[in-house]
């Protein structure tokens, strides 16, 4: 982000691209516990977005097996995409609060606008590269990343603009731990860079964190962070609904973060996943609120 910036932040209370409800709360918990306060106390000014700019999605029923609720996730995107590209025109850092992982159709698209060489760092236990084709549960929240490369349905892939909103050399998958067949050749096949926990296992955080911002950065435009909170190990972020174990620990989860914002390269992000039904406590939404702050500047000393 650029010295003194300020960060508009978009709630986007929204569940419907998951089969588990809950991460709808997301925004209200993010911000109760204290988001806000803890960006200002780190020199950012802010501003919160109202979220009336959402439309009534509950009212849409169109639904397909390959595509769960469709009608509700389109409006949502639609209206998520039209509302970052207002704010990241207007020359804030837009820090876009979730919800589920399909919200980042939206961000991605909206960021598109002005950036035709957006790099993204996609921090996940998951790829999210499903089309409806290869998906095996039709949870829009998984096709969130290839929806942005162009590929599922059209009525997704070309919200804002008709071409592809990102390219496959620009994108790097960190903390990656369950794919689906038909991901794993997708990723093969488009070469995109995928550092698994095997590879962070073995090399240490802070060096595949080089690589990662290494790749998404170079002749990129602008960066963008979309960080799944299930990227982290559930013993340290249960509140969310497709925990997978063998995730990041507290300090490389951390430490991704503050590399990204050491790398000052970083233009957007999102923060997806959390939900405060299947929390314990206040865990998982304290550990976002802190992760946040991370990526924004907070340092130990
Ligand atoms: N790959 C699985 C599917 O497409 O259903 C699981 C996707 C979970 C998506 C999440 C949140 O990152
Ligand atoms: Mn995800
Ligand atoms: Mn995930």
């Amino acid at each position: 982000m650029k010295e003194k910036q300020p960060i508009s932040i978009l709630p986007v209370p929204f569940d419907w691209g998951a089969s588990r409800r809950g991460a709808a709360s997301g925004p209200q918990a993010l911000l109760g516990a204290g988001l806000e306060r803890r960006l200002q106390l780190l020199g950012h000014q802010t501003k919160i977005r109202p979220d009336s700019y959402l439309p009534d999605f509950t009212s849409d029923c169109r639904t397909s097996p390959r595509m769960k609720q469709w009608g509700s996730v389109l409006a949502m995107c639609e209206a998520v995409s039209r509302e970052i590209a207002l704010l990241a025109s207007g020359g804030t850092f837009p820090l876009a609060i979730g919800g589920d992982h399909s919200i980042s159709i939206g961000t991605i698209a909206g960021l598109a606008q002005q950036k035709r060489k957006l790099g993204v760092i996609w921090i996940d236990a998951h790829a999210d590269v499903n089309t409806p084709e290869s998906s095996p549960s039709g949870n829009i929240h998984g096709m969130a990343l290839a929806a942005g490369l162009g590929l599922g349905d059209p009525r997704f892939t070309t919200i804002g603009s008709a071409a592809p909103k990102l390219q496959a050399e620009r994108i790097a998958l960190v903390g990656t731990r369950q794919l689906d067949e038909g991901e794993k050749r997708l990723i093969r096949k488009l070469g995109v860079a995928c550092f698994t926990m095997h590879d962070i296992d073995k090399f240490g955080m802070a060096r595949i964190m080089e690589q990662a911002i290494a790749v998404v950065s170079s002749g990129s435009d602008g960066v963008h962070v979309s960080f799944d909170i299930d990227s982290v190990d559930p013993g340290e972020a249960p509140g969310t609904g497709t925990p997978v174990r063998g995730g990041l620990n507290f300090r490389e989860a951390h430490l991704a973060m503050e590399l990204l914002y050491e790398a000052g390269v970083v233009t957007s992000a999102d923060i997806v996943e959390v939900n405060p039904l299947l929390d314990n406590g206040h865990q998982t939404v304290r550990l976002a609120v802190e992760l946040i702050g991370s990526l924004l500047g907070a340092r130990i000393l």
